[in-house]
């Protein structure tokens, strides 16, 4: 291990790192409050140390999986590759390992491996087995193994290892230690090998490899390599240094991510093309005893704010204390290098915290030794410890970065500044918009026809495309939970839109009011009044566009109902299939080939894919091509014959179908699928919607056409 840098000297205590034996400290039961996900150790049970000796087994993580993963579905899924690699990235952050490799194979099997130290292998004081095999198999504590660097789990390295085990149909644990290979091998979480002692080695590490239970999850291979990648290369930046290589055998893409600048290599990636205003990016990284607050910021022309806060490497997309101590210590240092300078009058208009915020491009992480998440999502900070750590690392840094850089900071001042004029300007215009009455007494816009339930949790609202297709909706929906509002022609472009502007729009002020929640500085998302809100717009370019659009304008402008999950997509069927007395509704090119595959084959499986009445099937029916035009005239040809073999009808519009059509393909939960957006891949969405809504109009026609069918299931 000699051989082995730390990523980063500051993050190793080297009073940690010659422990050699790890103390394993058991906790009853297994909690792990961090990652958000992960149920949280209650205080209230009144926990103390010495009631925490009993080691757990993994049952309660097979019967309750929701509540240490999330979700059994895809999400899930991805959570198992999470937290393997957290072990290894907490490996790399104490300045063990260099690299962390991720392979996902044919079968769906997943190997993460890294070059650490790799898991203690020893006998266990209390349990008289391997350490391996107690990490492995129980629900432990796992922070207290030793500890070098961050825990970045929460304090809790390791935790999640036994939970991935649990949920797995089979794992092996391979790991390369004191010149010894060992191995073991677990079947749905029980060992089914002792820990084995195989060859000498010169390698060092940890590697996992499994494959997720079938019992639990939903499905076992729908891993997506974007998502695989997205979130690696996260992580990447937030390890500077560390080499993070991804291959996919299914596609045989691959990736390899090392990012020395950490941070500042992500602001600088997140400015993207937009106009600098300093450059580089400014940035620090300060350890105050066990914390570290590690900064990076660049303004840039643009005019919304892209702050990004990290706890341990989770992204809070909510904020919390660090986000409010750095935003207050930006406006002050901001304040301060103005009127010394005078740029701004001493008893004049001071800058606000909206002003510095236009343009500003920044990464916040944070580390440290235990994080209290709040909020809806579980994503917001709540250590009161680290906002004032926040604030005074960006007050003096940030405070002698603008004194050692004056050509810099005068462009910053000019920015702010100017930020700070278009505010008064744009209250000015604004007062006088209201008196006129924009948001004029506030009564629901006419054409909502809301529900009568008023428990926002309940109720849902449908933003509809188009007046026809809301007379169906308004037909169709089930009136008391449902709400429908729809929308004439394309709202307003509200990059370019500015706030007064938007307001005098018709289409954005009757939704406006029919959200319930205000705009701007007075938005509040807990007056918000549907829970899930649900934008339903045709299967085309046009209604890919009015998506984007009212994508964006939840993204700039009410940004807390994505962070919330209120926010909806829904997905009307592509086609209409029948044949004889049934009837199909499919929502991919790919589900019609396979219906039609079925007819073809006389194989009807008749469950899931059917909505609607269903007829007898008889084999006669199935043999028999139908013969005549369909109502879009299509001709299917499948395998080589060419024979009508059932009507095909190509939705276009939503107006297309009748209201009946419309509640059981789209509207009935029980039957609907919808999509929620999320902001866990906001870097791409902002980018995505600077493309599709900035200035430039020449990407954005080239987006919209090599996208046109990408953009319907455009996923934030
Ligand atoms: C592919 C997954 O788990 N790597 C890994 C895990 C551990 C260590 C090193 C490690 C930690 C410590 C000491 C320590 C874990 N250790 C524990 C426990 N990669 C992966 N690499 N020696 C080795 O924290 O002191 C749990 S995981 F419990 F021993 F601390």
């Amino acid at each position: 291990m000699a051989s082995k840098k730390p990523i980063k000297k500051s993050t190793t205590k080297s009073s940690n790192k010659s422990r050699k034996t790890p103390k394993v400290e058991v906790l009853r039961p297994a909690t792990k409050p961090a990652r958000g996900s992960l149920p949280e150790a209650k205080k209230s049970d009144g926990y103390s140390a010495k009631d925490i000796q009993v080691l757990e087994g993994l049952k309660p993580v097979r019967k309750r999986p929701g509540m240490y993963i999330g979700s059994t579905g895809v999400a899930g899924l991805h959570h198992l590759i999470w937290e393997i690699v957290d072990n290894s990235i907490d490996e790399a952050m104490a300045g063990h390992a260099t690299k962390v490799a991720l392979v996902v194979h044919k079968d769906a099997t997943i190997t993460v491996e890294d070059d650490g130290r790799g898991i203690p292998v020893d006998k266990h004081p209390i349990t008289k087995k391997s350490a391996l095999e107690t990490i492995m198999t129980t629900l432990h504590a796992g922070g207290k193994f030793g500890g070098g660097g961050y825990k970045v789990s929460g304090g809790l390295h390791g935790v999640g290892a036994s939970v991935v085990n649990a949920l797995s149909e089979w794992m092996r644990v391979e790991v390369g230690k004191d010149g010894r290979a060992y191995s073991q091998e677990y079947k749905r979480g029980e060992p089914i090998t002792s820990v084995k002692q195989g060859d000498a080695t010169k390698w060092t590490g940890t590697r996992v490899t499994w494959k997720a239970d079938k019992e639990i999850f939903e499905t076992v291979d729908n891993y997506s390599y974007k998502t695989i990648i997205d979130h690696l290369r996260q992580q990447a930046y937030l390890t500077k240094g560390v080499i993070v290589d991804v291959k996919d055998e299914r596609s045989g893409e691959s990736d390899h991510f090392k990012f020395d600048g950490g941070i500042k290599e992500y602001v600088t990636h997140l400015a993207g093309s937009k106009n600098k205003i300093n450059e580089p990016p400014f940035y620090v990284d300060k350890q105050i005893k066990d914390h570290r607050v590690e900064i990076s910021l660049q303004y840039t022309e643009d005019f919304n704010e892209n702050l990004y806060a990290f706890a341990n490497n989770i992204h809070n997309t909510e904020g919390g204390t660090h986000v409010v101590g750095f935003r207050a210590a930006l406006t002050r240092t901001l304040n301060n290098y103005g009127k010394k300078n005078n740029l701004i009058k001493e008893n004049g208009d001071a800058l606000t915290g909206e002003d510095v915020r236009e343009g500003l491009v920044a990464v916040l992480s944070v580390k440290l030794p235990n994080p209290q998440f709040e909020g809806q999502t579980k994503s917001k900070l709540g250590n009161t410890e680290i906002r004032t750590m926040v604030e005074s690392v960006t007050n003096d840094y940030f405070g002698s970065y603008l004194e050692e850089n004056p050509t810099q900071a005068r462009r910053i001042l000019n920015k702010v500044l100017l930020a700070a004029r278009a505010r008064l300007a744009a209250r000015a215009a604004r007062e006088t918009v209201l008196r006129k009455g924009a948001l004029e007494g506030m009564t629901l816009p006419g054409k909502l026809a809301d529900c009568s339930e008023r428990d926002p949790a309940k109720s849902e609202l449908y933003i509809v495309e188009g007046d026809s297709a809301g007379g169906s909706a308004k037909q169709g929906r089930d009136r008391n939970f449902q709400a429908i509002l729809p929308l004439r022609g394309k709202i307003l472009n509200v990059e370019r839109a500015q706030l007064d502007k938007m307001i005098a729009n018709n289409e954005i002020k009757s939704l406006v009011i029919a959200l319930g929640g205000g705009i701007g500085e007075q938005f509040d998302v807990d007056k918000i009044r549907y829970h899930r809100i649900i934008v339903m717009t045709d299967a085309d370019v046009d209604g890919a566009h009015i998506r984007v659009l009212l994508l964006t304008f939840f993204y700039r402008y009410m940004r807390d109902i994505i962070n919330r999950g209120y926010l909806y997509i829904a997905q009307p069927p592509l086609y209409s299939i029948k044949k004889g007395k049934e009837q199909w509704y499919v929502y991919s090119d790919e589900e019609k080939e396979k219906i039609l595959e079925r007819i073809k084959a006389a194989d009807l499986e008749k469950k899931s894919l059917k909505v609607g009445k269903k007829g007898k099937t008889t084999d006669e029916e199935t043999d028999v091509a139908v013969e005549g035009e369909t109502a879009e005239g299509e001709e299917v040809t499948v395998e080589g014959g060419h024979k009508k073999i059932a009507d095909i009808q190509r939705y276009k519009g939503l107006g297309e179908m009748n209201p009946e059509q419309l509640w059981s393909t789209t509207m009935d939960p029980e039957r609907r699928t919808i999509l929620q957006v999320t902001v866990e891949s906001a870097a791409q969405a902002d980018e995505i919607f600077s493309t599709l809504m900035g200035d430039d109009v020449a990407p954005r026609k080239k987006f919209i056409q090599d996208n046109a069918a990408a953009v319907a299931n455009l996923d934030i």
